[in-house]
């Protein structure tokens, strides 16, 4: 029985889930996974049994229970300092957390007009107002990172941290709606997608067999 447990929604749709799970992997920590389906009639009784806030993803780490996904991969990070997936230099570690803060609460319209749905292919699709902008600050941030930090490895900062994590999602968005990208972003993407940990996550989302309509994610 491992120590963690994180409570997940479907990994086809739960785009904070995967951030969280992402992150794990990430930091090599062997845990239990919890499948809450999203979207069902008992799904806001079984969320309110794990999580505090209704919401997933939820950590458990022995008694403690720890929800929002920054927080999850802040101490996650903090567990493993050996995974560095915070940076060590203090000036890449205040972007790494401005960057992640700034996903974390900002990208409303890209967040609700290219929900994540990791199986679907939707050329073209979700440019509503506002979701250019979003793109157009995503990918500058993505080439800072990228030529600021980014020397020692294919992520924003090098190596994989939880900035990696918490874009891990606009990843996927940008494929499922085949965002055109600069050079940069389109092998920040390639990197990101390569990952293993990413791989085994789309594969199980392709072998999901859930379908939420689009208007309910
Ligand atoms: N701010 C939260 C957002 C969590 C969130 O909205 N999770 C969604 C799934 S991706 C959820 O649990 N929704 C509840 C529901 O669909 O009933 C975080 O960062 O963890």
């Amino acid at each position: 029985m491992a120590e963690f447990t994180l409570v997940i929604g479907n990994k086809n749709y739960s785009s904070w889930s995967l951030r969280a799970w992402l992150a794990l992997k990430q930091a090599d920590i062997e845990f239990n996974e919890l499948r809450i389906l999203l979207d069902q009639p008992d799904t806001r009784n079984r969320l309110l049994q794990q999580s505090p806030s209704g919401k997933v993803p939820v950590l458990r780490h022995g008694s403690l229970v720890i929800w929002e996904s920054i927080a999850i991969c802040e101490y996650i990070a903090e567990q493993r300092p050996d995974r560095h997936l915070l940076p060590t230099n203090r000036t890449a570690r205040a972007i790494a957390r401005a960057v992640s803060a700034e996903m974390h609460a900002g990208f409303a319209p890209l967040r609700q007009h290219m929900p994540m749905d990791c199986r679907a292919r939707r050329p073209g699709q979700g440019l509503k107002p506002g979701v250019s902008e979003n793109i157009e600050r995503i990918t500058t941030i993505w080439r800072d990172c990228r030529h600021q930090f980014g020397n020692t490895g294919d992520f924003l900062f090098g190596q994989f941290t939880i900035a990696d994590a918490m874009y891990a999602p606009v990843v996927s968005r940008f494929i499922t709606y085949g965002v055109q990208l600069d050079e940069c972003s389109q092998a920040y993407v390639e990197a990101m997608v390569a990952l293993p940990a990413m791989q085994e996550w789309l594969l199980a989302a392709a072998a999901e067999t859930e379908h939420i309509a689009e208007s309910k994610l």
